[in-house]
């Protein structure tokens, strides 16, 4: 049974690859909602139907885990469909939390997302509950997702943008920064070039993966190797060609998506 992996658009393969990474030999459904994308900018009821109607597909392909490799459907659904989905759910911001704790020295931490996830609160709850005495300053950053999406990445007009928006963070003592949002990796060289490299960077898609093999294995769930025939199958609800060039830039291979 397939593994599904949902996000609204292109940046969930960030995580699908950390997930990969861990666990090559089992089968993967990955949905892109590019049609309603971004989600960031919706209100948390709507982004909680659109990932339910994903999650309904999903099952109807006998997934056996959904993976919601989105933050801003963490923040609006993780604890809906934890309760009425039949499979395990995974998201990606109690792992984000997680290794941004294990991450600072100082306590002091910077959260960057759509304005969907600051909205939410939910990092700040999640780490000030791990760290009580940790100081959270969250940042919305919506055009991250667009640039990322319109495939911008690596270019000047994307790095003066990240320039912009980061200058919010040059008074502020953090030692560590979260990309809580699933595009936002691949805009990792951007951000660096902003805020050195001493800068702790987290890629809560990490701590994801590790979450999604530690489960599957705890509960006997993974694929036995010698009858598995690993099948990684990719759909959009936007445009096919724009999805397999922009997917074929973050996952480093050739893919076709439905
Ligand atoms: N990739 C999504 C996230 O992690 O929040 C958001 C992208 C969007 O739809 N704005």
């Amino acid at each position: 049974r397939p593994i599904g992996v949902m996000d609204s658009g292109v940046g969930g393969l960030t995580v699908l690859k950390q997930i990969v990474k861990l666990l090559p030999n089992e089968s993967y459904i990955f949905i892109g909602d590019q049609a309603n994308l971004p989600y960031g900018q919706k209100s948390s009821e709507t982004v909680r139907k659109l990932t339910k109607r994903i999650a309904d597909y999903m099952i109807t392909q006998d997934i056996k885990m959904f993976v919601m490799a989105c933050n801003t459907a963490t923040a609006a659904a993780f604890d809906y469909l934890s309760e009425i989905l039949s499979v395990p759910v995974i998201g990606v911001i109690e792992p984000g939390c997680r290794s941004a704790v294990q991450a600072t020295h100082n306590g002091q931490i910077g959260v960057i997302a759509t304005n969907g996830t600051v909205k939410s609160g939910d990092y700040e709850r999640i780490i000030k509950k791990l760290a009580p005495s940790s100081h959270v300053y969250s940042l919305g950053c919506p055009e991250f997702v667009t640039m990322v999406e319109q495939g911008l990445a690596g270019t000047p007009e994307t790095q003066l943008v990240v320039n912009q928006r980061l200058a919010y963070f040059a008074d502020k003592p953090i030692d560590t920064l979260v990309m809580g949002c699933t595009h936002f990796p691949v805009l990792r060289k951007e951000i660096t070039n902003v805020l050195g490299t001493k800068m702790s960077l987290v890629d809560p898609g990490i701590a994801a993966g590790q979450d999604v093999y530690d489960y599957l294995k705890q509960h006997g769930a993974l694929c036995d190797p010698a009858s598995s025939d690993a099948s990684r199958r990719f759909f959009t609800t936007g445009d096919p060609d724009e999805f397999a060039k922009l997917a074929d830039n973050i996952l480093g291979n050739a893919i076709a998506a439905d």
